[in-house]
């Protein structure tokens, strides 16, 4: 069978010209980074199919907030002022707000976001923050977390004796058990990276149907990882995979220059980097095993970089490029990583792109 890629936008398109007959399955959501400009100008044309809107920049974006799930995440940009993560959906969205959550669903995924300044400590923060979210998508049947944005401003201080990244990892734990969760199995997808100022920001895609964990063989599973890096594990799968309507979706967690546990290259970023993607391609592959079709190419592949030193971009930049091809579009950040030897962490999704830019 011929393989196309067809998006929402082309969808319909291909069906006004009347080049397509047969009822097309398009996928349920897009992705797509814009600029500030370029989310102002599209946001109008696409707002009842908005799931979600996230800013990153080191200062507010000008624009009017949109009517949808939005947050701004106090995070350098390593090149620009401002970018917007926009998940759009191929159909109108409903949206509902509470306990703190904005959300946006459509037919097959939720969208959710919380962003908070914490009026306790971060442990119990997260644990109320996770969960609301679990009460949330369990009520309105998404019950499946696939993919979780983690931002923790001060990611690497102390609180009390302990790091705030252990804090946060003590809470989410223990919300994941609360709500009867099992970890290894219904474990979704993540980044957790440091921002500034005082916000802590989660926001989430939660499925119908649940998406299939993938872990790394050059990594312990993070659920896994030894009491010396916090009393609990971080609560995350390696990717999730999820086999949606039109083609695979596959959810790449923030990736580091750890083998076993084990952070290596201390102190060396382009070393970091190389392990980096080696460990990207290892769990790329290994939803290739789990059937995901990795002939979808690399302009299907979207990363954010993030780096904690603003030096080492030319260096990231040209790693990830050979390693990737220049059709995959990068995002590049500064942030503080969650362990602190760590230089560089690198996520991903292979997903249908919005377009035209929206
Ligand atoms: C690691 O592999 C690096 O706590 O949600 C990557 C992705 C990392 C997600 C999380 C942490 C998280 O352990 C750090």
């Amino acid at each position: 069978m011929e393989k196309t890629q067809i998006n929402a936008a082309s969808t319909s398109r291909r069906i006004s010209r009347g080049l397509i007959t047969t009822p097309v399955q398009s996928p349920p959501f897009a992705l797509s980074y814009v600029s500030a400009d370029d989310f102002a100008q599209h946001q109008s044309r696409v707002s009842d199919r908005l799931l979600g809107a996230i800013a990153f920049g080191a200062e507010p974006s000008a624009i009017a907030v949109p009517d949808c799930p939005y947050a701004w995440v106090d995070m350098p940009l390593l090149a620009g002022d401002v970018v917007f993560e926009v998940w759009t959906s191929a159909q109108p969205v409903v949206r509902e707000a509470e306990d703190g959550i904005t959300s946006a669903r459509n037919h097959d995924i939720l969208f959710g976001c919380l962003h908070l300044e914490p009026a306790c400590g971060l442990d119990k923060a997260t644990f109320e923050a996770y969960s609301h979210i679990f009460d949330f998508i369990d009520r309105r049947g998404y019950g499946h977390p696939l993919r979780a944005w983690n931002y923790v401003p001060q990611i690497n201080d102390d609180e009390d004796g302990l790091e705030r990244y252990a804090r946060f990892n003590m809470g989410r734990h223990d919300a994941f058990v609360a709500k009867n969760r099992i970890i290894g199995m219904s474990t979704p997808a993540a980044s957790a990276l440091g921002s500034r100022g005082k916000h802590l920001t989660i926001y989430f895609l939660a499925g119908k149907q649940a998406g299939q964990l993938v872990e790394n063989p050059r990594q312990t599973s993070a659920f896994h990882y030894p009491a010396q890096y916090g009393p609990r594990s971080p609560t995350f799968a390696r990717a999730t995979l999820l086999q949606a309507a039109g083609e695979p979706q596959l959810f790449v967690s923030g990736t580091s220059s750890i083998v076993g546990h084990v952070t290596m290259h201390a102190g060396d970023a382009p070393a970091q980097t190389r392990e980096t993607v080696a460990n990207l391609l290892t769990v790329i592959e290994q939803a290739r095993l789990a059937g995901f079709d990795a002939a979808s190419s690399n302009a299907r592949l979207m990363l954010k970089a993030y780096l904690r030193r603003p030096d080492d971009l030319a260096m990231a930049q040209a790693c990830l490029k050979q390693a990737f091809g220049a059709a995959t579009q990068v995002v590049y950040l500064q942030a503080d990583i969650c362990r602190a030897d760590l230089l560089v962490e690198v996520e991903g999704v292979y997903i249908n792109r919005a377009e035209p830019v929206l």
